[in-house]
């Protein structure tokens, strides 16, 4: 090890796991948002540059929103619902998106086009940001600075003039408070100053000894919107300090920490996200509370607290190369193998999704929970023709479970709204969100027909809360979120017409998403008639719906319904190229390499296709692939991971992950050429978490899969589905199957060795399990061989808590 290293390693004084094999690491300072350390604790976070002179550390606070509560319902929309229609039936297209675009888009400035930080709509914005400046640090030696992923602790190391200095910065969420130490290793005097500061509608000023930063956002009425605030507190040791003009200095001290508390006045429509009633008091006593504490003290309480959640799962893949990161990625786009560096950004992502998204917060959204902008990209917003959704994949099969809970309450929350724009452009009972929400529940279509006016952006959303019951079988769950499920289905119930040609049921106004078609006259057109994921969609909804009617013993009535309407459904349709069809009509897209690949919906995170259930169809998913293309934006390549976890592709799988982590410096907007920063943040490109999250579930897919092969059948648990020959040998434990279920795995030389599944929960069900080679049983005595039947599927008994080891040979 490099004695740079060292200087990072050595200095700090508390025994937490050190090891850079699962840090992501550097050794130079951040000149970049996306080369800077992220740290969060679902709901404050920050991101630390590392900087030796100036210390710039970016804050953010997750209900920080400009906008506010608006009705961006256009009433009596639903009155031009039946000559859109009419059009869509004659197949005139265009001529519906024009009334659509007229009458039939958000009332209002909906985005503001994704710049939305003055309008209603408003914008997910940084906090500000805490600028720590050092004289004479300028120069420093054997500089390193690690995001230590297992303990969520960031340290930055260096010398300077043979003293060497170390600096941690941690977010805590049992003591809500971000905490940073400063320390020279107590030989010589440590000097600085630190200021808040945020561009706008902000002041910052001296209170008592704290640091307070404060203002109100605009709420895009012309008015003042959120008041927020965050305070910070020095506990110094020696020296002395001085806090005057919103300026803290201190002079000759040993050591300094720093306590920062933020919070805003935000108190719902997301129930439980953050009680906004007294926030300056709350932030006050939160600073004050952990300012009486040691920094030990805080910190071995924060790494049991995030540990408690991230050690549920281990994936091995072989040693780690003790490079920075950003080398790292670079020598893999040399074609240097790293299987580690495959693992390393699985575990990053879980640590991303445990950092953004906690119980009592709000759901990560486009920027996970860490920003600079005050107009963020798409404002920052909760996108749901994919972009949220993707976020929370790796919650339920990552071991995660309690992360899914602030998205389940964002789901909730828009039942309200979303029933009255159902009343408003549908005339149709329960509820509809369409392509964007924010936290003031925009539930209305987007302001342009060619993306906002898809109609299954909650449908879509309604999977989560199914997964949830999927994998974890907790009645009580599904008792609480059926009102959400139903209400959806009754929507669609109400909504669904009979397209001309074969009377199929299909979704009225929508499109898929953001991909255009060519009509026969050579014209393009987005606005349609339900597009094959809206088909597939609403079947699951369907489907699950009234699986958990007759679970719950309820809505006997409305769950026969829900089973006549679903045979009736538009069924998927392969097109002239081979191809998955996207729309109704097998219509030539405007861009064969979209970076939506909406159709295949189906195939993952659905499970209506699949290469055993239905081959034919698994096939021509995987012609649409093959059209698509290997590129795209982060999220994009992402879910083609998936997609070739799911058809069984290991190698074509990590193909798509090699691209995925392929680096980049590219900043701006690019709807192609997504990658991967230094700091191992996806490039849409500009950055965006969807990626990071979405990528981290199909690493898990590549390993694992547990989805329902044929529809009314059991979930069929697959061990290694598509194990890459990169991976050739390795292990994992903890992942989560559906039906309760845990599994651990062990593979050589890419066959499988070992695997053990216990039951959480749920009932006593046979085990359905798929693997590569043949299995033998180890349970207590019993050491029978696994026949698997003629599918190759092995079926055994597992009660609730019971635990069965497997092996693998002869
Ligand atoms: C969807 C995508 C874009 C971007 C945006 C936030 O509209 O098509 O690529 O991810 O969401």
């Amino acid at each position: 090890m490099s004695s740079m290293l060292a200087a990072v390693l050595l200095l700090g004084s508390t025994p937490v796991a050190q090891e850079l094999d699962w840090a992501v690491w550097s050794d130079a300072p951040a000149a970049h948002f996306v080369e800077a350390a992220p740290v969060g604790n679902g709901r404050l976070g920050a991101l630390v540059f590392g900087g030796t002179a100036r210390e710039r550390i970016v804050l953010n606070e997750s209900t920080l929103w400009s906008g506010s509560v608006q009705d961006a319902d256009r009433p009596g929309a639903h009155e031009a619902l039946p000559e859109i229609l009419a059009l869509l039936r004659a197949g005139k297209n265009v001529e519906a998106e024009a009334l659509v675009n007229e009458h039939f888009t958000c009332a209002g400035a909906g985005s503001g086009h994704g710049n939305g930080k003055d309008v209603p709509f408003g914008c997910y914005q940084t906090l500000g940001e805490l600028v720590l400046e050092f004289p004479g640090m300028e120069e420093p030696v054997e500089y390193g600075r690690a995001l230590y992923l297992q303990d969520a602790l960031v340290r930055v190391g260096f010398d300077v003039a043979g003293v060497p200095h170390v600096r941690e910065v941690f977010a805590s969420h049992p003591a809500r408070v971000l905490v940073v130490r400063l320390s020279n290793d107590q030989t010589g005097p440590l000097t600085f100053t630190a200021r808040l500061a945020r561009p706008e509608r902000a002041t910052s000023r001296s209170d008592g000894g704290d640091l307070v930063l404060a203002g109100r956002l605009a709420d895009g009425k012309g008015g003042d919107g959120l008041a927020f605030e965050a305070r910070l507190r020095a506990v110094v040791r020696g020296g002395e300090t001085r806090c005057a003009d919103g300026v803290l200095h201190v002079e000759g001290a040993e050591e300094a920490l720093l306590v920062l508390g933020a919070g805003t006045d935000y108190s719902g429509p997301i129930p439980g996200a953050w009680d906004g009633a007294g926030f300056a008091a709350r932030v006050r006593r939160d600073v004050g509370a952990a300012a009486r504490r040691t920094f030990d003290e805080l910190l071995a309480e924060h790494v049991a607290d995030h540990r408690a959640l991230f050690d549920r799962v281990a994936l091995d893949l072989g040693p780690a190369r003790t490079l920075p990161t950003a080398t790292r990625l670079a020598d893999l786009a040399r074609g240097e193998p790293d299987p580690q560096l495959a693992a390393l950004y699985f575990q990053f992502g879980r640590y991303l999704l445990i950092a953004s998204a906690r119980p009592g917060g709000l759901p990560p959204n486009l920027q996970g929970l860490w920003a600079e902008e005050l107009q963020t990209p798409w404002n920052g917003d909760y996108h749901l023709n994919i972009n949220v959704q993707m976020n929370h994949w790796p919650a339920e099969v990552t071991n995660l479970a309690e992360c899914h809970e602030p998205l389940t309450r964002l789901v909730e929350s828009l039942v309200a709204p979303g029933g009255k724009t159902a009343r408003a452009y549908y005339d149709a009972p329960g509820w509809v969100a369409h392509v964007i929400t924010n936290v003031w529940g925009f539930t209305a279509p987007g302001e342009h027909a060619s993306w906002g006016s898809t109609n299954t952006g909650g449908t879509w959303l309604t999977q989560h809360l199914w997964e949830r019951y999927a994998f974890d079988r907790d009645v009580e769950l599904l008792r609480r979120v059926y009102p959400v499920l139903r209400g959806a289905a009754e929507f669609h119930l109400a909504t669904l017409v009979e397209e001309p040609r074969h009377g199929w049921l299909v979704t009225g106004v929508s499109n898929s998403p953001e991909n255009a078609f060519r009509l026969a006259d050579g014209r393009t057109a987005t606005t349609c008639m339900g597009p094959t994921i809206d088909q597939a969609l609403v079947r699951e909804l369907f489907t699950n719906t009234s699986e958990a009617a007759r679970t719950l013993g309820l809505d006997a009535e409305l769950a026969a319904k829900l089973d006549a309407a679903r045979a009736r459904l538009a069924p998927f349709q392969v097109g002239q190229h081979g191809q998955l069809q996207e729309w109704l009509e097998d219509h030539e897209e405007a861009d064969p390499q979209h970076r939506h690949v909406s159709p295949l919906y189906a195939l993952h995170p659905g499970e209506q296709i699949s290469p055993h259930g239905t081959p034919e169809l698994a096939v021509a998913a995987r012609r649409t692939l093959e059209r698509r293309g290997d590129g795209g934006t982060g999220w994009s390549m992402a879910w083609k991971i998936a997609f070739w976890a799911r058809l069984g592709d290991g190698d074509r799988a990590h193909a798509l992950l090699r691209n995925l982590l392929r680096p980049t410096a590219e900043l701006g907007f690019d709807m192609n050429r997504g990658g991967t920063y230094p700091n191992l943040f996806c490039a849409h490109p500009p950055f965006q978490i969807d990626g990071n999250l979405g990528a981290t579930a199909a690493i898990a897919e590549m390993l694992l899969q547990s989805q329902r092969e044929r529809a009314g059948e059991d979930y069929t648990v697959h061990l290694l589905p598509a194990l890459p020959p990169a991976w050739p040998t390795g292990s994992v434990r903890g992942l989560r199957a559906r039906g309760g279920l845990e599994v651990a795995l062990a593979w050589e030389e890419g066959r499988l060795t070992r695997a053990a599944l216990r039951r959480l929960a749920g009932e006593a069900a046979p085990v359905r399990l798929r693997a590569r080679g043949k299995l033998r049983l180890v349970r207590g005595a019993d050491s029978a061989p696994l026949e698997p039947d003629e599918q190759g599927v092995a079926r055994f008994p597992l009660a609730p808590g019971e635990r069965i080891d497997l092996l693998v040979g002869e």
